[in-house]
């Protein structure tokens, strides 16, 4: 009775503490708090604009490089949140990437010497595109510093195909695309002689070179079968123009009439140019091979009519083609806007030349100028005719300009020096006309705190959805380059939410090393040894591996789970290999066994509750080892009562489990669930894993047939590990089912 009313108190205690809480919380007005942290109307709209609520999603995903860490980061706009670090040029070892066997086969093989650099330079990256649009399904990146380029999966946000440049010793750290991505389009940056030879800078104009790479790209009709689409970059199909030694900077490719067209930015001997180049009179007209590489001579390209210089007259910083593909523009001191129609039409009535390439006369291709007072690093469009926005470094500020009427339209004040400009799906035929992301790396420490001499670049969000632009927030990068990046339209991309079993990710065929439920085994031939395990909540499989110093070990891991984001972890204690298994991958990892002792290998993402009991032993016998087998201990009666008991409870657990499901199953086919192709998605998910849990119930009801208690208790916990997972994703399925007819009354 005391105790009851002592109850009773407690609770009113907690009631009155939590009306006290409300007060103080209902104090707290919008007003009060643009009081007391000092925002006016004006802050507050411009969080109000970027603020994601619950269940929102951003309109935009957006690609930025690092730079020299060689990983890309996803975020997205205008959230401005960070999604996403992607390994592309470098190891990255969250997701195992270049630590597992099958992402260092594919970063070796692209590289020149078999090696896994450690490092990149990725600046600018290109969006796959259909008639100048983008589709949504892959991503291409060029390493500057090691001559690579890679080829990335937007269904899954990984990097599938790394290549080096067989010629250029380095890049430029840009690509851009075709409009129908038939090529994707590397350039060398500092002029060298081809295919690493060695030449005297004596003779420098007649042995260095430099060159512009058409990479053919392929992307299948059909999907492999795990249901991947995965492009691939051909380099028997690709060939180089071969151009005299410049110093090659940013480039763009055409699109509509001008979509053969390359145009980019090069400088020699302090003079500055563009280069044009028709890749349409190119193809197919190699001239000769260089380490295996189709190259068109430059004499070949010139009788084609395929290549042109035009001289600048000063400092250029950008070229970029505007959306209809009428014109390119041409920033620095001034902005140049160059007419394509003149341009083609010029190409084979030049009379000039520099260092053998045709030279156009800029003033007969030019449709006109615009001086917009200070240095324009760089432009971007938007999706009204003719609108573009330059950014003027010295200035502070962002100009907005028309490339038809070649006149000044507004312009805001900025609190930085923005450089790299970006519109959502900017560098498309139709760039939106809502965001504008400027770049800047010097300026804004007043509302950054000093982190040392290394301080991150920024990314600001500028609205111009109205005339009156508004800079309204700035998100900082560390590891990101001041370089540009690209945005596309979120739902242009369809990510899959899991692999189908058994993929390699790399290749997205089935791995030869998937390994299904029961079918674990470990292989040995000689010193070679294979393991062939399974992942999933809460147990690796197998759980011991014996091997001897100085085998070669292989892990083959499958994640088995089903449920979505349940990626597990791989780690083997100090043998420096770490693997990320999303649910249904397969990849391998393997190691020399060359240190004796016990090594224990677990799971390294906090997968669920029972996480910790993710553990394995690899035992490594030292050499000459003449250990006799250790006694094992037998269970004492006491013990066996015990795992007699757990046995019993646990077989009472899954009935009442299986009765949990038994109701789910009952709702779904009561109401067609079948109808709902993403439901019976799930169902057949949930009843995949009840299937693969068969082994375990025949496992159990044996071993307790036995009066193996101990056994009969681990296996049934087994298997009501299968009947959590398929409760587990049963009941999304019913949710999803009930908001369906929900939705449908
Ligand atoms: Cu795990």
């Amino acid at each position: 009775m005391i105790l009851k009313a002592k109850r009773t108190m407690y609770h009113i205690a907690i009631l009155v503490m939590f009306a006290m809480l409300g007060q103080m919380f209902a104090q707290q007005t919008l007003d009060d708090v643009k009081k007391a942290r000092n925002l006016n109307d004006d802050d507050v709209l411009a969080a109000v604009k970027t603020f994601m609520p619950r269940g929102g999603r951003d309109e935009y995903f957006a690609f930025v490089g690092t730079g020299n860490s060689g990983t890309m980061i996803v975020y997205g706009l205008p959230s401005m949140r960070i999604y996403k670090y992607v390994g592309v040029f470098s190891p990255e070892p969250w997701q195992g990437y270049g630590y597992d066997d099958e992402s260092s086969l594919m970063l070796k093989k692209g590289s020149l010497d078999d090696r896994i650099y450690n490092y990149g330079d990725m600046r600018y990256p290109a969006l796959s595109e259909t008639n100048g649009e983008y589709n949504g399904k892959y991503l291409f990146y060029s390493d500057g510093a090691n001559s690579r380029i890679a080829l990335l999966g937007l269904d899954d946000f990984e990097t599938k195909q790394v290549l080096t440049n067989p010629l250029f010793a380095n890049c430029y750290p840009g690509v851009a695309v075709t409009e129908n991505t038939e090529y994707v389009i590397q350039t060398s940056q500092y002029p060298a002689p081809w295919d690493n030879k060695v030449a005297s800078t004596d003779n420098f104009d007649s042995q260095f070179k430099s060159g512009v790479t058409f990479w053919k790209f392929e992307d299948p009709k059909g999907a492999t079968k795990s249901g991947h689409h995965i492009g691939r970059m051909l380099k028997e199909k690709s060939f180089t123009l071969e151009l005299p030694p410049f110093s090659l900077d940013y480039f763009d490719t055409g699109r509509k009439g001008s979509k053969n067209f390359v145009v980019g930015l090069a400088s020699k001997d302090g003079k500055n140019y563009v280069y044009v180049i028709d890749y349409s009179k190119l193809e197919g007209k190699a001239s000769t091979t260089v380490n295996e590489a189709n190259v068109i001579s430059l004499k070949d390209g010139v009788a084609a009519n395929a290549v042109a210089i035009i001289e600048l007259p000063g400092m250029a910083r950008r070229v970029k083609v505007t959306p209809d593909g009428k014109y390119f523009i041409v920033t620095g001191k001034e902005v140049m806007v160059f007419d394509f129609d003149k341009v083609a039409a010029a190409l084979s009535k030049t009379s000039k030349n520099v260092a053998g390439v045709p030279a156009i006369d800029a003033a007969g291709v030019l449709k006109g100028k615009i001086d917009l007072g200070g240095m324009i690093c760089d432009i971007a469009f938007d999706y009204r005719d003719g609108v573009t926005y330059a950014s003027d470094h010295g200035g502070k500020k962002i100009v907005r300009f028309n490339y038809n009427t070649l006149k000044k339209e507004g312009e805001v004040a900025l609190t930085f020096k923005p450089s790299m400009l970006m519109t959502p799906q900017g560098m498309s035929a139709s760039p939106h006309s809502n965001y504008l992301v400027a770049v800047d790396k010097e300026g804004l420490y007043e509302n950054y705190p000093n982190v040392g001499p290394v301080r991150p670049s920024f990314q600001h969000l500028i609205d111009i959805s109205s005339d009156n632009m508004k800079d309204l927030y700035t998100m900082s990068l560390p590891q990101a380059n001041i370089y540009g990046s690209v945005s596309v339209l979120r739902t242009t991309i369809k990510p899959i939410i899991r692999y189908k079993l058994g993929t390699n990710t790399r290749t997205g065929e089935i791995s030869n090393f998937k390994t299904v439920a029961g079918q674990e085994k470990i292989e040995r031939q000689g010193n070679r040894v294979h393991v062939f395990g399974t992942l999933i909540r809460s147990h690796i499989t197998p759980e011991i591996v014996n091997v001897n110093e100085g085998d070669v070990v292989t892990f083959h891991l499958t994640n088995l789970e089903r449920a979505e984001d349940e990626t597990h972890g791989f780690t083997i204690d100090t043998y420096g290999k770490h693997g990320s298994f999303e649910p249904g991958k397969t990849a391998s990892l393997t190691f020399t066994a060359d240190r004796s002792g016990v090594f224990p290998y677990y799971c390294t993402e906090f997968c669920s509750a029972l996480h910790l009991e993710m553990e394995g032993i690899l035992l490594v016998k030292p050499k000459n080892w003449k250990g006799k087998a250790e006694k094992v201990v037998a269970l004492t009666k006491e013990e066996l009562a015990q795992y007699k008991k757990n046995y019993e409870k646990k077989v009472e657990v899954i009935k009442q489990t299986g009765d949990i499901i038994g109701g789910v199953v009952k709702f779904l086919k009561e109401n067609d669930y079948a109808k709902y192709p993403y439901v019976k998605a799930l169902v057949e998910d949930a009843f995949d894993q009840l299937e693969k849990g068969k082994f375990a119930k025949a496992n159990y009801e044996k071993y307790a047939k036995e009066g193996k208690w101990k056994d009969a208790f681990l296996w049934a916990e087994q298997y009501w590990q299968y009947q959590v997972k398929t409760a587990d994703v049963g009941l999304r399925a019913k949710t999803l089912l009930e908001e369906k007819l929900e939705g449908g009354k």
